[in-house]
């Protein structure tokens, strides 16, 4: 993604470094290679980043925000406490029971894409005491207000949950903020109380509070898999959150942000949505399919409330069952068997030729 671009090039640059100790000839060779690998490379990290020709800025959102909401041709709308300034966008202000959103008017019809989102959490609350934290849409509706994070429950599309509040005090195998993600057709409810675990694809715990520096989100939906990565510790590098196949969203939803705030508060500003087209090539049957009428769905080996059993939350892995664990000690046994027995064979084929030479 974005800035894994840069690091590739940068890490290629240093392995040339060390070609001068090499011979002429062959450092050549290698040198073509590199530069070869570094122009993929570039090339790969240009499809996000850097080249605005895939930034759609009719899906994106970017300071100073000029015409947000004020004018009839604006591209996105805001609703309850959102603040807009010329440098942050505030979904709610560090105060009690506020819930704000902002809306894309546009409908995405691109298939695959990758949302940057550019946020700040902050306020004066101490640890755990602060609360809700906020939330990125791609929805079927859009200003829609409700109990999820300022957005309505059964929604229908994808939700990416960045959770600041604990409310399941059963879920202490995990720390919060919490970064979640939930692909709903509208029949599945949001579990408030426990933090959304019953529905959720995926996760990871983030630091991403009252940081002096800038923190980041990653979606990225292309050919049925969602990633979701995040750039929070300032090194100017992505890392995975959540990232799993299966995934079927349809074209024509919304983008937007949300927030809410109840007994606990926080600022939860937008800084920027940048949304890029992602240039990936579909087979003919892909493309002559209405993307439109896709149902969202996840196709699980588990239905996604299994995973409220499962205190890890990686509902993809099954535990080992008896059968299985007698498969496993059975193929151990075997291979030992096997390796004695070659081992038997190759020792005393030595032995002989040792015998023949002497
Ligand atoms: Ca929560």
């Amino acid at each position: 993604m974005a800035t894994g671009g840069c690091r590739r090039v940068v890490s290629t640059s240093s392995q040339l470094g060390l070609l001068s100790k090499m011979n002429t000839f062959r450092g050549f060779v290698v040198i073509f290679l590199l530069l070869g690998l570094s122009c993929v490379s570039v090339v790969r990290g240009d499809i996000t980043d850097g080249n605005s020709e895939h930034l759609k800025r009719e899906h994106s959102l970017m300071k100073p925000y000029q015409g947000v909401g004020t004018s009839s041709s604006s591209q996105w709308d805001f609703w309850g406490s959102t603040l807009l300034t010329s440098q942050y966008i505030r979904l709610t202000p560090d105060e009690r029971s506020k819930q704000g959103s902002i809306w894309n008017t546009v409908p995405c019809f691109l298939k695959d894409w990758e949302m940057h989102v550019q946020f700040k959490v902050h306020g004066s609350g101490k640890k755990n005491l602060h609360g809700d934290g906020l939330a990125i849409w791609y929805t079927r509706e859009r200003l829609q207000p409700g109990p999820v994070f300022g957005n309505q429950d059964h929604f229908v599309g994808l939700a990416v949950f960045v959770d600041t509040f604990r409310n399941d005090l059963h879920g202490m195998d995990r720390s919060f903020p919490y970064i979640s993600a939930m692909i709903s057709n509208g029949s599945l409810p949001y579990d408030h109380g426990k933090d959304g675990r019953p529905t959720e694809l995926g996760g990871c715990s983030a630091e991403i509070r009252n940081k002096d520096h800038d923190t980041y989100l990653a979606i990225r939906y292309s050919k049925g898999r969602l990633t979701i990565m995040v750039d929070i510790d300032d090194h100017n590098e992505w890392k995975e959150c959540i990232d799993i196949g299966g995934v079927r969203l349809p074209t024509g939803y919304y983008f937007g942000a949300s927030s809410a705030t109840g007994d606990l508060s926080d600022n939860h500003d937008i800084i920027s949505m940048k949304m890029y087209q992602l240039m990936v090539e579909h087979t003919p049957e892909e493309d002559n399919l209405d993307w439109t009428k896709i149902e969202p769905s996840v196709s699980l080996l588990k239905s996604p409330k299994d995973n409220i059993d499962d205190p890890t939350g990686n509902f993809r892995s099954t535990p080992l069952t008896g059968w299985k664990v007698f498969l496993l000690l059975l193929c151990a046994l075997l291979g030992i068997v096997v390796c004695a027995v070659v081992g038997a064979v190759v020792f005393q084929k030595r032995q002989e030729r040792n015998k023949r030479f002497y």
